[in-house]
């Protein structure tokens, strides 16, 4: 049993390989600095010390699948023996030039924005399915609060459904408040590790809480309870919800981080431009202001959205003064 193999910046992720056979996994549920705490398959948790020796080269992050040892009811006798290949992770640069992997082993980035109090900003959601598109991560976009939607918001929402459809991504408006569309939310998330983000005030936790969720966790304090007392959690934790979904929590993540984008390959994570860019004149053309550019042309005859355009120049140009 090795480290996990280095997810490379590609669009497409290969799956892993299947989990070792006739072995006990567990996931990360969360990290500390002396451990780990995991999530065992019966729903329980446990703390382990990560042995460094071991796994030389790995730094474990929430998500992770990991082989276990030991009585899985009698925690204390529990220890790692392996850790599973990663199948994506979502990373953010540290300053220092490094990576930090935020998660691992994410099956739906959700999107979580409202319509209304505080209003829907196409930029935010942008960015964030650039983000997921980057790390392989499928993306769904829910939009709460259609419970006050106003004359106008049904093309506001239908414009949003077409364009994330081009893009790849899901698509449902939801109200937290009357239960709108909220049974369809949970059957799509069902038996899926979920990732979110979304602007203060949205409905996060009142999502969360409707999913059966712990709400007390989802405060974005930074100390989890477990058996052993108290620990301070680095980052991400992992809250079980109905339905075999599971939420990673981000403590201090509002949005998806784009930083690990190069600005020159942006461009991929904006998947229905692909097939114009071979219509471009320059075959190294980045879709802003070169010539017969093919991505522009099909933003003017309204085969890409122009709002999906402009948030990708918007990008371009963030990412290029970095
Ligand atoms: N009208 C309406 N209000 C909602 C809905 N969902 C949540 N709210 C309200 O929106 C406000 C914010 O909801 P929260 O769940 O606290 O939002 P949050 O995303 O967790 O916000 P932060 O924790 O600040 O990031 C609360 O007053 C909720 O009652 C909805 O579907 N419709
Ligand atoms: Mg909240
Ligand atoms: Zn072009």
């Amino acid at each position: 049993m090795g480290s996990p193999r280095r997810v490379h910046h590609q669009i497409h992720h290969p799956r892993s390989p299947p989990l070792t056979p006739g072995k006990t996994h567990a996931l990360i549920s969360s990290v500390h600095r002396r451990g780990a705490t995991l999530l065992l398959p019966d729903g329980t948790e446990a703390d382990v010390r990560i042995p460094g020796r071991l796994f030389l080269g790995w730094i474990p992050a929430t998500g992770d699948r990991v082989v276990v040892d030991g009585a899985a009811d009698k925690p204390g006798t529990i220890r790692l023996a392996g850790v599973e290949p990663r199948r994506n992770t979502l990373e953010r640069a540290t300053g220092d030039g490094g990576t930090q992997v935020i998660a691992a082993n994410i099956d739906v980035a959700l999107v979580f924005v409202s319509l209304r109090d505080p209003a829907l900003r196409r930029g935010f959601v942008d960015r964030c399915l650039a983000a997921a598109a980057w790390h392989g991560i499928e993306s769904l976009v829910a939009v709460n609060k259609i419970d006050l939607a106003a004359e106008g918001d049904d093309e506001v929402l239908h414009d949003l459904a077409q364009d994330c459809a081009r893009a790849g991504a899901g698509c449902l408006g939801i109200s937290c408040r009357d239960g709108s569309g909220t049974d369809a939310l949970r059957r799509m998330l069902e038996g899926r590790t979920v990732v979110m983000s979304g602007p203060s005030g949205a409905g996060k936790t009142s999502l969360a809480k409707l999913l059966g969720g712990r709400d007390d966790l989802l405060t974005g304090s930074v100390s989890l309870r477990t058996g052993k007392g108290r620990h301070t959690t680095v980052g991400a934790r992992m809250i079980p919800l109905g339905g075999g979904t599971i939420l990673i929590d981000t403590p201090g993540l509002r949005v998806f981080p784009i930083d690990q984008i190069p600005a020159d390959r942006l461009h991929e994570c904006f998947r229905e431009f692909a097939p114009h860019s071979p219509f471009c004149r320059f075959r190294d053309c980045r879709h802003g202001a070169e010539p017969e550019c093919g991505v522009r042309a099909a933003v003017e005859r309204g085969e890409v959205s122009s709002v999906r355009y402009e948030s990708y120049l918007e990008l371009f140009a963030e990412l290029s003064e970095a």
